[in-house]
């Protein structure tokens, strides 16, 4: 594990995931930004407490990270169209994210990072969990690596999410069911491209690590039958997400999260009905996957 000198950097998992002291995200200086990409390039997606920042401090942190990320048919804050708040109301039954799923994977440039930003929470509830896509393909045989060399995934994503996946963020009409405030943002994509190819198995353009690039957007494998993809997307999907490879987050307001989309998925808690949680989010621009 690296040693940093300005932060303390503490795993909260064995898999991934570490808590972040001593930085105010408000103030901070170029060095001590570099310590934490590189503790997130380390540990694939960290936390910060008790963080107090205006949407421009969140928008500035972010961009040291990227460009970002216009979601392509959801609608940002009036005012910082940059910022898209999460919203789930006590009345809904439904949250954001709540399947298994690394973000934006129906587009040919999927989002480099997320940035989550809580700004009310459950008293309980409402936590986050990640999965590794580094050791979820370490972890396979080599015969396994062998077949999966070369292989192409088709994705889809939101409006056209098939019957495994209507949760990650529309029903088939592209709305929010049972989540009010997250179906008025949903604005009709028109012709933005709601489903990309891209390799089941992807490098980490920074790392160089190898990663399993799959997620409940993946509907279909490249040239395959059906009957024949079914069964291995179905494999690798329960493989990836095994407890092993994963860690959870308890979120408290004031708590930021980023993660990195290019080796990890994650998914939202639906377990606190009857109350409301506020997040802000930004998203970074990313590359095409190879
Ligand atoms: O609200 C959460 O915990 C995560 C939601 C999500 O999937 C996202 O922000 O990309
Ligand atoms: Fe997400």
């Amino acid at each position: 594990m690296a040693s940093y000198r300005r932060i303390e950097v503490k795993p909260i998992a064995g898999a991934l995931g570490a808590e972040i002291a001593n930085v105010d995200l408000s103030t901070l200086d170029d060095e001590t930004f570099r310590q934490i990409e590189a503790a997130w390039l380390e540990h694939l997606v960290v936390f910060f407490r008790n963080q107090t920042l205006t949407p421009e401090q969140q928008i500035a942190f972010a961009k040291r990270f990227g460009e970002i990320h216009y979601h392509p048919f959801m609608k940002g804050m009036d005012e910082h169209p940059e910022i898209l708040e999460i919203i789930k109301e006590e009345g809904d039954t439904r949250v954001f994210g709540e399947v298994w799923h690394t973000d934006q994977m129906f587009n040919p440039k999927p989002a480099k990072a997320t940035i989550l930003y809580a700004k009310e929470t459950p008293d309980a509830g409402g936590d986050t969990l990640f999965a590794n896509m580094y050791l979820a393909y370490d972890a396979l045989s080599d015969p396994m690596k062998e077949m999966l060399k070369g292989i192409k995934t088709s994705n889809v994503g939101d409006r056209k999410i098939l019957s495994r996946s209507d949760e990650i963020g529309s029903t088939k009409d592209g709305r929010y069911a049972g989540n009010e405030k997250m179906a008025a943002k949903v604005r009709d994509p028109g012709d933005v491209q709601t489903e990309s190819t891209h390799p089941l198995v992807r490098t980490h353009p920074e790392t160089g690590r190898k990663a399993l690039y799959i997620s409940n957007h993946t509907q279909t494998l490249e040239g395959f039958r059906r009957a024949e993809a079914r069964p291995i997307l179905d494999f690798l999907m329960t493989h990836a997400v095994q407890p092993e490879f994963t860690c959870r987050f308890r979120w408290e307001v004031g708590s930021l999260a980023i993660w990195d989309n290019r080796c990890t998925q994650h998914r939202a808690l639906n377990d606190y009905p009857g109350k409301r949680r506020r997040m802000h989010r930004i998203t970074i621009a990313g590359d095409a996957p190879f």
